[in-house]
């Protein structure tokens, strides 16, 4: 295929343009990434994520940067799930990061949201493999820590840092969305603020390992971790998510960041993280994958109007959902 030679061949345009085609997830998408896919496996995916204005676009172009000054290529992906709400962030984006944009070695793009959120999930893993397949070394991935979107996208990183920012309290926000579970990494950006040390402590004593707080004394911590386990990688082949203070804006802790980010990339390699992810990436992508091939296979089975005729009948309580689908599903035997 000519488009995926000039594509390894370096062409941006190709590159371009091949993003455009997977993005659209038309009929022209499958052969193109069939015909890459060979040539992926060897970039590194590191998600960003973390709430709204905790400063993850201004880390992700620091971080660039920093991976720049090494001789590293970069693509970045920015998706915006709560889109079209926010084009706005996207349009700051794409100001902030603009310097960036001359740079051979960086290629950026910006996704949001057109139909559901699993097919923005599946959109990004497949840019991802573009990028990838294209030979970028570093390919960070931003998202907004709104809930199960990140989470999903996070599936497609192999290293995941969550932002935080101090005084938004949020710690608790993290908590609810999951989004503790899937961090490799805490970034406590805007560190220039009050409240910075405080919200390392807080994320420090989710992880059991904050001093005890006075009256506390005696009880054990919940997640059975030494209090004196240093962070990164343990003895045991785990990993104990460092914390990281940051001040995006001027690249301050930016260089500590990165480097704690290529130690867990040794992490992954040295233990058999790298596998298990790279497995837990192929579950979720197939998942995505069938998903929707056997919904389009069973659309295109039924008679015009069926689908429909089926969902008003549900709504009119003529017929419940899971005997409707059970219906459904008969079609393919
Ligand atoms: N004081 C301070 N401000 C920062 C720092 N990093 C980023 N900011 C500012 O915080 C604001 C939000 O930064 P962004 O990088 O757009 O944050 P974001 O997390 O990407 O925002 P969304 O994509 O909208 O969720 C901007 O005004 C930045 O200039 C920092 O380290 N310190
Ligand atoms: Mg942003």
């Amino acid at each position: 295929m000519q488009l995926v030679d000039e594509l390894l061949a370096g062409n941006r345009r190709a590159l371009a343009r091949t993003i455009s085609i997977v993005e659209d997830g038309g009929p022209a998408a499958p052969p193109l990434l069939a015909a890459l896919y060979p040539h992926t496996g060897r970039g590194h995916v590191i998600g960003i994520t973390g709430a709204p204005g905790t400063g993850k676009s201004t880390l992700v172009n620091a971080l660039a940067r920093s991976y720049r000054q090494q001789g590293r290529t970069v693509g970045i992906i920015a998706v915006d799930p709560t889109s079209p709400f926010s084009g706005g962030a996207l349009l700051g984006d794409r100001v902030r990061m603009r310097d960036l944009a001359g740079d051979p070695g960086i290629f950026i793009r910006s996704m949001a949201t057109r139909g559901n959120l699993g097919g923005l999930a599946r959109a990004t893993a497949d840019v991802i493999s573009v990028l990838d397949a294209a030979g970028f070394e570093r390919i960070l991935v931003e998202t907004v820590g709104v809930g199960q979107a990140e989470v999903d996208i996070a599936s497609a990183a192999h290293t995941t840092v969550v932002v935080e920012a101090p005084g938004l309290g949020d710690e608790v926000q993290a908590i609810k969305a999951g989004v503790l579970e899937i961090a490799d990494l805490f970034a406590v950006n805007k560190a220039d603020r009050e409240g910075a040390d405080h919200t390392v402590m807080a994320l420090q004593m989710m992880q059991g390992l904050a001093p005890v707080p006075a009256g506390h004394h005696g009880t054990t911590g919940g997640t059975g971790r030494s209090h004196h386990a240093e962070a990164g990688a343990q003895p045991d082949g785990g990993w104990l998510p460092p914390i990281t203070k940051t001040v995006a804006m001027r690249g301050e802790g930016v260089e500590m960041l990165r480097d704690w980010i290529e130690l867990h990339a040794v992490h992954l390699r040295e233990t058999d993280g790298l596998a298990r992810r790279e497995v837990a990436r192929a579950a979720t992508e197939l998942d995505q994958i069938l998903r929707d091939q056997l919904i389009t296979a069973l659309l295109t089975r039924l008679p015009p109007g069926h689908l429909d005729a089926t969902l008003a009948a549900i709504a009119r309580r003529e017929i419940d959902p899971y005997t409707a689908g059970a219906q459904l599903l008969a079609q393919f035997s």
